[in-house]
Formats: structure tokens, sequence, C-alpha cells
């Protein structure tokens, strides 16, 4: 009876008190107000400019990223609300950077892709984001649980895989002095060496007095690349990477990457060239064994 007794006052002692106050308002603190990212009680609006994120009056520049911020806003996931960076949408890529108040201020997390814009069923309330994408016949579900400072990914693949409905990649990104941005893709729909061939993306259009053009190849999805030339046409000049390995010459013999890899090139611009110059890529690209369906 005495050690109960002494047991109890200790579980008394343990849970007993004022509880203490939120750090921040988020991973469902009770009286959440919806829209409130900070946790003062009051729903806050978020301000967007020269790639920084400002929320009464605590900015937080959007950190090195394979997209380009576009634009933010305030996203309630219930019990909590974020602050969502939106990623300049290409084809249906459209990704969020997600930042959270930690008590002491802002602080990014981590993104989540999300394909195209998300509906009122893509965040149910329960503190998870939703998004369905889908490649090579397969469909895959994604949940993201946002927890502090930390994104949790679910992901839940069904349909039968066929390597012939396979989207094209890998991604071609430039780097703008202030990040890479996304272009569009390479090797489109050259899945295997019996579809080996080249393929041409318009880059975007240089700035004045631009001397060097930074490409980076980077595989995004379960595939391997076999790149074995790369180029780019300036207004009927073909210049080669300065460095560029395997991938300098068509012989056949490629440079290899794969998902989460990346490869950077750098090319001359040729004096007095203004414009849009073309990327040309010569190879083709395996996916990954089919994975179960479950
Ligand atoms: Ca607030």
């Amino acid at each position: 009876m005495k050690l109960a007794a002494a047991l109890s006052l200790l579980v008394l002692a343990a849970c007993g008190g004022k509880p203490a106050a939120p750090p921040a308002n988020r991973g469902g603190a009770a009286g959440h107000v919806p829209g409130d990212v900070d946790g003062d009680g009051r729903a806050d609006q978020v301000s967007f400019a020269d790639n920084t994120v400002t929320l009464n009056g605590q900015s937080l520049p959007v950190p090195a990223w394979d997209f380009t911020a576009a634009g933010a806003r305030v996203v309630e996931l219930g019990g909590q609300a974020v602050i969502a960076v939106e990623s300049e949408v290409n084809e249906d890529d459209l990704t969020w950077g997600i930042i959270q108040h930690d008590g002491a201020g802002l602080r990014w997390i981590g993104d989540v892709f999300l394909g195209s814009e998300p509906g009122a069923e893509d965040i149910p309330g329960d503190g998870t984001i939703h998004a369905t994408t889908g490649n090579c016949g397969q469909s895959t579900a994604l949940t993201y649980t946002i927890r502090p400072g930390v994104i949790d990914k679910a992901e839940r693949t069904t349909g039968t895989y066929n390597p012939d409905l396979c989207a094209a990649c890998p991604y071609v990104l430039v780097d703008t002095g202030a990040g890479l941005r996304f272009v569009g893709e390479s090797l489109r729909n050259l899945a295997g060496p019996d579809r080996a061939a080249e393929d041409a993306l318009a880059l975007p259009v240089l700035a004045a007095g631009q001397r060097e053009l930074v490409v980076v190849l980077e595989e995004v999805k379960p595939e391997t690349t076999y790149l074995d030339a790369l180029s780019v046409d300036f207004g009927g000049v073909r210049v080669a990477p300065r460095a560029c390995g395997a991938a300098c010459v068509v012989d056949g013999a490629p440079e290899v990457f794969t998902l989460g890899q990346r490869r950077r090139f750098v090319f001359d611009v040729p004096a007095g060239f203004a414009g849009a110059p073309v990327l040309y890529a010569r190879g083709y690209y395996v996916p990954f064994a089919p994975t179960v369906a479950r």
C-alpha cells in the first residue's frame, strides 16, 4: 500500500501541474486558430519577394532548392498551419517547400511533391498532404505527414508495371546564378538501348553578355540514364561541354547516372550569341526492374 501510494504520488508529480504552453502552433496544439502559423492566436498572412518568405516581421530566404520558388501561402493542415512555398509549375511537377514556425522562427523542413494543385480532399485536416503520381502504367499514392521539424512520407503503388508506358527523363535544369531552374526533360521516351537517339530541348534565353551556360541533368525517377553525348547549339554552332567525361563524343560509351544523381556541364557561350540555345542529348534510359504492386 505504501509503495502504491508513493507510486501514485510520483505519477501525480509527473502528470500534474500547470501544462506548459505549446512552443508554437503546430503538432495539433489545443486551441489552435486556423491559419495561425506562429502560435500567437491570430491567423497569418505571408508575403513572398526576392526569394524570401516573410510572416509577422520574420523572414526566411528559400534555401537552395531544385526548383524556382514562385510564391508562398499559408496552408491549414488541421491543428497546425504551415507556409507552403510553391514551385514554378513545369509540366506536372508542382512541388511545395514546407516552412514551419518552431517557436523561435521560421524553419524550412523539406518539400512535398504534389504534381498538380491540391484539392480539398488532398488536405483533409489531419496534418497530412496527399498526392497521386503515376509512371510506367502504375499509380502511386503519396501521403506526407507534417510533424514538428520533419516530413514523413509514405507511398503506395498500385497497377501493373509496363516499361512501354514510362515517362521520359532525366530532368534538365540550368543554373541561373540564383539557383537551379527546371527547364524540361531530356531523352524523352527513349526507354531502352534499342530506342537510343538524340533529342532536342530549347533552353531559356540567355542573359545579355552571358559567357557560360551551366546545365544540370538529374535523374529523379527510378531509372538509369545512359548519356552518350551532350552538346548545345548556339545559333548553328555546336559546342561540347568543357569537361564531359564519357558524354563528350558520340561513341556508344555513355556517362551513366541513376536515381538521385546529377551531372553538371559547363558550356562556353560563343561571343556575340544572343537568344535561346538548344540542348542536344544522345542516349537512352532504362527503368528499374518492376516494383511490386500492392
Ligand atoms: Ca499568428
